[in-house]
Formats: structure tokens, sequence, C-alpha cells
């Protein structure tokens, strides 16, 4: 315990993802059970790896200790929702934002206002309360959730893309960047359209 980067919150983390994965899981269950539609294709949770967060601590110019892990780097929890259609990424939104205990520090919108790179998604660092004393000495204490909702279309790209990010030493650098902006945007114009069809096919059913 006392290696760890998270210290005494190093149990208790893993306990707040999962409780609030569950939030989202019924807020999508109900949700299926009143409109006959599921508005999550998959989704996925972590708590940020020891490696991962020290190297993020140490790029930012922080001492590696818990309560900078808590405070200062808002991802220690990080759920990605991965849905379907582009209205899908903003019923979750909706729905997130009417949970109870909890707001939003922060959100951005990477759909409306793709990166210069193509990279497309829907970013919230969210608060919430939850039944464990903060680094602030608070209980119930406020913890940072990081939510990041996209279509299937957008998160294969992102894979692609962290990919090739991570991989230094690779040939024709700037042709594959240009590439795989072009990909990006004949798939939001996919996705686009995609959302477009679903609902002509809902409003002829
Ligand atoms: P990892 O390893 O995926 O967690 P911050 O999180 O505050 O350091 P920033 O830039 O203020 O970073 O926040 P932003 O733009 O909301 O990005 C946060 C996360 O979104 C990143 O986390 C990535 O997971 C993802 N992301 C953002 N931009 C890109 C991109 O261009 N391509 C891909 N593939 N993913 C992206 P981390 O911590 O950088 O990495």
């Amino acid at each position: 315990m006392e290696n760890s980067i998270y210290g005494p919150y190093r149990d208790i983390l893993p306990r707040i993802k999962d409780d609030f994965t569950e939030r989202i899981r019924t807020f999508q269950r109900l949700e299926k059970e009143h409109t006959g539609y599921k508005i999550c294709e998959h989704l996925l949770s972590r708590v940020k790896s020891e490696e991962s967060m020290r190297q993020k601590l140490e790029k930012r110019g922080l001492k590696a200790d818990y309560k900078n892990a808590l405070t200062q780097i808002k991802d220690s929890i990080g759920i990605r929702i991965v849905c379907d259609f582009i209205d899908d990424i903003y019923k979750n939104v909706e729905n997130l934002k009417n949970l109870s205990g909890v707001s939003v520090h922060e959100e951005k919108d990477y759909i409306h206002h793709a990166k210069p790179n193509g990279y497309r998604s829907y970013h919230m660092i969210l608060v919430s309360e939850e039944p464990f004393g903060d680094v602030y000495g608070n209980t119930p204490g406020e913890f940072f959730i990081e939510v990041q909702l996209r279509t299937i279309a957008m998160d294969t790209w992102a894979a692609l893309e962290h990919q090739i990010k991570y991989k230094k030493s690779i040939k024709n650098q700037n042709l594959i960047t240009g590439e795989l902006k072009r990909c990006a945007d004949e798939l939001a114009s996919c996705d686009l359209s995609m959302q477009t069809l679903r609902n002509l096919i809902r409003e002829s059913e």
C-alpha cells in the first residue's frame, strides 16, 4: 500500500469506479426499457495504472504523491462509453448530468469541435460525491471521474491513432498523419449518415 501512487486510496478508487459504472449501466438499462433502444454499445472503465499516473505527474512537474494523483490529475478513474450513434452520446451526457451528487467540472465537445488531427470524442470531467473521506478530509468526499464518449467509428480511429502516436520511429509520419485526418473526416461523415438513416427508420416505424 505504501508504495502505491494512490496511497490509502488504492483500494477505494476501484470501488468508486465500479459503483459509478453501475450507476451508468442503470440509467442505460432504464433508457432501453423506456424507449426500446440501447444508448450504449459497450462501456470500459479503468483506474489509471500506477506507471501511467507516475509518468503523468512527472510530465506535469508534480511530486509523485497520492494527493496530486487525486486532485491535480483528473483521470485516475476513467470511463469510456462507446455508442452506435452520435445522438446516443448526447443522451448519455444528459443522463450523466442528471445523476445526483454529480457535477461537471469540465466538458469538451471534440465532436462539434474536432481536434486538428481529426480526433473526435466528448470528454467530461465529473466530480462525484462518494461515501469516503477525500484528500481534504471531507466525508462524503469528492472524487474526479473522467468520462469519454464516442461512437464506434470514433473509437476505432482513436485506437489506431494512439498506436501511431507512440511509434516514434515510424516512417512517413506526415503522410500517415494526413491520411489519418482524412479517415477521421470520412468516418465523421459516415457517423452523420448513419444517424440520418436511423432517424428515417425510426420515423417510418
Ligand atoms: P491516456 O493514456 O489515454 O489516458 P489531460 O488528460 O488533462 O492531460 P488534455 O489534453 O487537457 O489532457 O485533455 P483532453 O484533451 O480531454 O484529453 C484527455 C484524453 O483524451 C487523453 O488522455 C486521451 O485518452 C484522449 N485523447 C485526447 N486527444 C487525443 C488524440 O488526439 N488522440 C487519441 N487517440 N486520444 C486522445 P491522455 O492522458 O493523454 O492519455
